[in-house]
């Protein structure tokens, strides 16, 4: 059994890079192709949903095809071996719970949920949304994806931080560490006396924060990880 008590998780779309879904910077990350102040903010939604639609629509079909990979694996296997697990993920996607993680916040929102501004209600969605899509509770045409856009609240904060402030061990996986609030977790943990670990191909633009660094590829350096601590 590990040697530590509570563990909390920060994933990010590295961790699903492998599993065919893009990350958002870098190379070839979806950001090159789409602008944020197009499809990621609540103004970009109000002034054209058809387009924001149109975004969202499309990595719900890459979606369909991805399955979680060998990292996403190994850290279900954690949760379960090791009980105290929190996954937080950044990421929309559903291969967290596909792979069996079952404590876990979607920080960002899922893609497949869809919520109504007029009446707030979010529901299960797995098909293409539109302008014309109306709400199962409400009626009103006034859908959007459920996710956290740049200037929205991300959710559970109060559960999150909760998490960090009585952690052990903070492990951040896949994720650039450019975006905040999830950017500043590792300076929670660490003000909680917490082990802070980042796994990431490459070193993240927070990685000096951290008291250990692994670099690799997801599938390779999370089974890995994993396996030690439960070793440990
Ligand atoms: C691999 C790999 C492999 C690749 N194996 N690794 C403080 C300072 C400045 C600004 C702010 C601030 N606080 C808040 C802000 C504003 C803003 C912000 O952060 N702006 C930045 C640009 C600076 N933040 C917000 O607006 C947030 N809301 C907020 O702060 O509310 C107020 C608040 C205040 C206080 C407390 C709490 C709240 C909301 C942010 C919403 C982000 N939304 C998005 C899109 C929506 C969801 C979606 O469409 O999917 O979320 S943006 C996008 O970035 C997405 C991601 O979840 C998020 C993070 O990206 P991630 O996961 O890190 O991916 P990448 O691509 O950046 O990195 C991938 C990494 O993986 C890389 O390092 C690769 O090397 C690595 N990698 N292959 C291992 N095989």
């Amino acid at each position: 059994m590990a040697a530590f008590n509570n563990i909390v998780i920060l994933t990010g779309a590295g961790l699903s890079a492998e599993s065919g879904l893009g990350t958002f910077r870098g190379p070839g990350g979806l950001w090159e192709n789409f602008r944020i102040d197009d499809v990621a903010t609540p103004e970009a939604f109000a002034r054209d949903p058809v387009r924001v639609h149109d975004f969202y629509n499309l990595r719900r079909s890459w979606h369909k095809a991805a399955k979680p990979n060998a990292a996403h694996l190994a850290l279900a296997g954690l949760e379960r071996k090791h009980g105290d697990v929190l996954t937080v993920t950044q990421n929309i996607d559903a291969l967290h719970e596909a792979a069996g993680t079952r404590r876990l916040i979607h920080m960002h929102g899922e893609l497949e949920r869809a919520l109504c501004v007029a009446c707030g209600t979010s529901a299960p969605w797995n098909k293409d949304l539109t302008i014309e899509t109306h709400c199962a509770s409400c009626g009103k045409a006034a859908m959007r994806p459920d996710v956290v856009w740049f200037g929205e609240m991300p959710r559970e904060m109060e559960r999150i931080y909760e998490a960090l402030g009585a952690c052990d061990l903070f492990i951040s996986i896949g994720t650039s560490g450019a975006v905040y609030p999830a950017a500043g977790f590792v300076l929670e943990a660490r003000a909680a006396g917490a082990h802070t670990v980042e796994l990431n191909l490459e070193p993240s633009d927070g990685a000096d924060l951290f008291l250990e660094r692994i670099e690799g590829p997801a599938t390779e350096i999370v089974p890995a990880y994993v396996d030690r601590l439960l070793r440990r």
